[in-house]
């Protein structure tokens, strides 16, 4: 049976416009997704957006639009970044949908029914920019002395009846979780962080409201909306038509990968597995928290004007450029800092020099000297086998990387067999073959011609249209692109396109 493989990114909140941000969890998850697919796995890859809640609510108010409305057209331009992002997503899934509110509600009967949920009266913290509510010992004080979240956000005294959900009953279940399976949640830092969380006691959590109409409809009590996050969490069920269990795609539940950002690894990993043990549900296989984009330095935010939509980056770099610098600037899990240099430098340096003029120099080669035509393979010299071999433990060695969502060092990997295939092609010469030994030069570079077709078959996930020009300039076939397909040599005799340069170098415009 084909392994099934479910990874899902945050639903984004429709508060305000995409950005850097948003798209570089999505962008992560489709290297995931498309590392399976090209693995064989069946795959089912979820984005979305998040659309209720007090702050959208007011985000629309401030607009002056109903809320459908503004949650329409900020929707509508979420899934405009996903598309070019090349976010290769199976579904797209919205809370204000149909289909949501009757899983989410469902969701909430389950819960309710195995006692997991009573009504009482909540009075607290609550902090509307984080969705949450604090209890006094987590308030730390703001710059003008008042009481501020950890997150620094405002917080409200707030008092009104509520639901609550019986989180202190699963403190137990979920240390044990975390216990006997060490891989639920990476990187390791939120993990300690987390556990040390749920260490110092879980109190009850307020799971409904009733100040404000915008949300889903508690079951059997309609003065009350479920609180956003419960909402939100029961997305990943919903978009498998839960609670239908003879749905298609209900075999893709438990998910294996939620990718989230570290803001919001507490709500994927203390609340929702203790959710779905209520419902007697499976919990997901991993949830893995990435780390936090600053731009030149500084937060991003509205006031200092320093918000980036990822658009703006593919209009002026390329898509393939963003994504590689994105995923390789810093070990996946960490901070790390947009910056237009270092952006530029990688560019240049790994994708123009290294990888592009490793393609364009055999490229060229085999026109001018082979007539563009692809030469057999035959015996291989030691050196030769060594470059291959490195070639062909890639997926292998990748596939163990990406199960750790370990992406910076995937790509790490496929980097030393690049610069393997650039030192043996300058010490190989063959260039310098064409006058003393033809026959060898052709054997060189048939092997460069494999090295590449291994290279660029395993890049896919992180640079799918560039991959996908590589590939076409080395004569491999839509079909022959998967992993699998690598254990197939392809035939001689091809005759390849006209090379043309992958990865421009980019070159700083002098201000006028
Ligand atoms: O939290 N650096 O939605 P959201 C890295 N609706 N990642 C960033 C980032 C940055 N500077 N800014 C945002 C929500 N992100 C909820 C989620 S899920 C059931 C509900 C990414 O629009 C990161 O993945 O605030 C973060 O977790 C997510 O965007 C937050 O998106």
């Amino acid at each position: 049976m084909t392994a099934r493989f479910y990874v899902t990114t945050p639903i984004y909140y429709v508060n305000g416009a995409p950005h850097i941000g948003h798209a570089y969890t999505s962008i992560a998850a489709d290297v995931v997704a498309r590392f399976h697919r090209l693995s064989g796995h069946d795959v089912f890859f979820l984005t979305g957006t998040d659309e209720h809640g007090q702050k959208v609510e007011q985000a629309a108010q401030a607009a002056d639009v109903a809320p459908k409305e503004f949650v329409d057209a900020i929707s509508a331009n979420f899934r405009d970044m996903a598309d070019a992002m090349a976010i290769s997503y199976d579904d797209f899934i919205r809370t204000t949908e149909p289909r949501h509110i009757k899983s989410a509600q469902a969701l909430w009967q389950k819960v309710a029914d195995s006692g997991a949920i009573y009504l009482g009266a909540y009075e607290g913290w609550y902090a509307l920019r984080d969705e949450c509510f604090y209890s006094e010992d987590e308030l730390v004080a703001g710059p003008d002395g008042t009481k501020r979240a950890p997150t620094g956000a405002p917080v409200e005294w707030v008092k009104e009846p509520s639901y609550f959900f019986r989180l202190s009953d699963y403190q137990d279940k979920l240390l044990e979780l975390y216990e006997t399976h060490p891989e639920f949640l990476g990187p390791n830092s939120a993990n300690r962080e987390l556990v040390s969380f749920v260490k110092q006691g879980l109190r009850d959590l307020s799971v409904s409201r009733t100040s404000f109409k915008w949300g889903i409809p508690v079951p059997g009590d309609d003065a009350h909306v479920m609180y956003v996050w419960f909402d939100a969490l029961a997305n990943y069920l919903s978009a498998l038509d839960y609670p239908d269990t003879d749905a298609p795609r209900a075999a893709f539940w438990p998910a294996n990968l939620h990718l989230v950002g570290k803001d919001i690894a507490r709500f994927h990993a203390v609340y929702w597995p203790a959710f779905l043990m209520a419902a007697g549900l499976e919990v997901p296989r991993k949830v893995f928290a990435n780390g936090w984009w600053t731009v030149e330095g500084e937060k991003m935010s509205k006031s200092l004007g320093n918000v980036i939509d990822p658009r703006d980056l593919v209009q002026e770099f390329g898509l393939d450029a963003v994504r590689f610098f994105l995923l390789r600037e810093v070990p996946f899990g960490g901070d790390s800092d947009l910056s237009r240099k270092s952006l530029i430098m990688r560019n240049n340096v790994e994708l123009a020099n290294d990888l592009g003029n490793l393609c364009q120099r055999t490229l060229s080669l085999v026109a001018r000297n082979c007539d563009g035509i692809v030469p057999e393979r035959r015996e291989l010299t030691e050196e030769d086998s060594k470059l291959l071999g490195q070639v062909a433990v890639l997926p292998n060695l990748m596939a163990s990387q990406i199960e750790r969502c370990a992406l910076t060092d995937a790509l790490e990997d496929v980097w030393k067999v690049i610069r393997a295939g650039n030192a043996y092609i300058d010490h190989q010469a063959p260039w310098a073959l064409r006058k003393t030994d033809v026959e060898r030069m052709k054997d060189v570079l048939r092997v460069l011609l494999d090295t590449l077709r291994g290279i660029a078959t395993v890049l896919q996930p992180f640079m799918p249209q560039s991959m996908d020009r590589m590939l076409t300039q080395l004569g491999v076939e839509a079909a022959e692109r998967s992993f699998a397909a690598l254990d197939v040599i392809l035939p001689a005799g091809r005759t390849l396109p006209a090379p043309q340069g992958i990865f421009p170098r980019y070159v700083e415009q002098a201000p006028e």
